[in-house]
């Protein structure tokens, strides 16, 4: 109440804070049809776009100004990745094809069937070795990045897929579809791990991980935001491999004192004492 009464005597309004008009920099048209998608390049300098014009479109941060219009496509593109060194675009398509562009010079890298539908969603492992991609077939598909290879067809969802995306350890992979359900994968051998049916007929769409794999947020169609435990995470496993040994131990270890991600394993935001109890603690499990 102070901090109203104080922002009111400086003629302010705290109304200002909660809306507004954004910042723009820059708004560009190009695009002739609706923009189904946007995705950032690691390095945040590239900003993708997907349309119903038949395009995807690479635009420099910093200017605006148009990099590469990638043509080819028979339909609208409605997913877009990066691959995480930032070298190649994703791009899953109305058309049942996923492309995949060099995003240096632009060329076309190849292009990938299997999908007999929509491809809704695409996701680069966090290795950059594979990419999985989910359609309105209801299958998610895993392909090998450097030869296009399809690895595996994931079959469990009964309705449209709307999401995909790889947990930060490259282990599993998450997906949720207009079923209700929201279905953990293994991605060594493609087992369906768990299925979280929600049971309310309610689409489950967007699902990601956070950084450091601990959990996993999606949304609904009924304009709901969920976040749950990842059922998988194991305390005290640093490097993610499923075991907690003495690699997680000497992560630890190496990045005592510091702020660091997956070595701060209390999420406090430093490295210490607590982090390394919590790995003598938990050693031994998942070995
Ligand atoms: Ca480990
Ligand atoms: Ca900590």
């Amino acid at each position: 109440m102070a901090l109203v009464l104080l922002l009111g005597l400086l003629g302010l309004s705290t109304a200002s804070f909660a809306q507004g008009r954004p910042d723009i920099v820059w708004m560009r048209g190009g695009h002739t049809n609706l923009v189904w998608a946007v995705a950032f390049s690691p390095d945040g300098r590239y900003l993708a776009s997907g349309s119903s014009d038949h395009t995807v479109r690479i635009w420099r941060v910093s200017d605006g100004v148009l990099i590469h219009t990638f043509f080819g496509y028979s339909e609208f593109s409605a997913a877009l990745a990066f691959s995480p060194d930032g070298q190649y675009l994703a791009s899953g398509c109305g058309d049942s094809a996923i492309r995949l562009w060099r995003v240096s010079d632009g060329t076309l890298v190849r292009t990938l069937w299997g999908h007999s539908d929509w491809v809704r969603a695409v996701a680069f492992s966090p290795d950059g070795q594979y990419l999985a991609s989910a359609g309105f077939d209801r299958t998610i598909r895993l392909w090998h990045v450097s030869d296009g290879r399809l690895v595996n067809t994931l079959i469990g969802h009964t309705e449209n897929l709307h999401s995909v995306t790889f947990s930060p350890d490259g282990l599993y992979l998450v997906s949720g579809g207009a079923d209700s359900t929201v279905r953990w994968w293994r991605i060594s051998d493609g087992a369906l791990l768990q299925t979280y049916d929600q049971e309310i007929g309610i689409a489950a769409h967007s699902v990601r991980l956070s950084p450091n794999g601990r959990f996993f947020a999606y949304g609904r169609a009924d304009a709901t935001v969920v976040l749950a435990h990842n059922p998988f995470w194991r305390e005290g496993d640093v490097n993610g491999d499923g075991c907690v040994d003495d690699a997680d131990l000497l992560a630890v270890l190496l990045a005592f004192g510091g702020s660091g991600g997956n070595e701060d394993v209390n999420g406090d935001g430093v490295v210490d004492d607590a982090d390394l109890l919590t790995v003598l603690f938990n050693f031994g499990s998942g070995c």
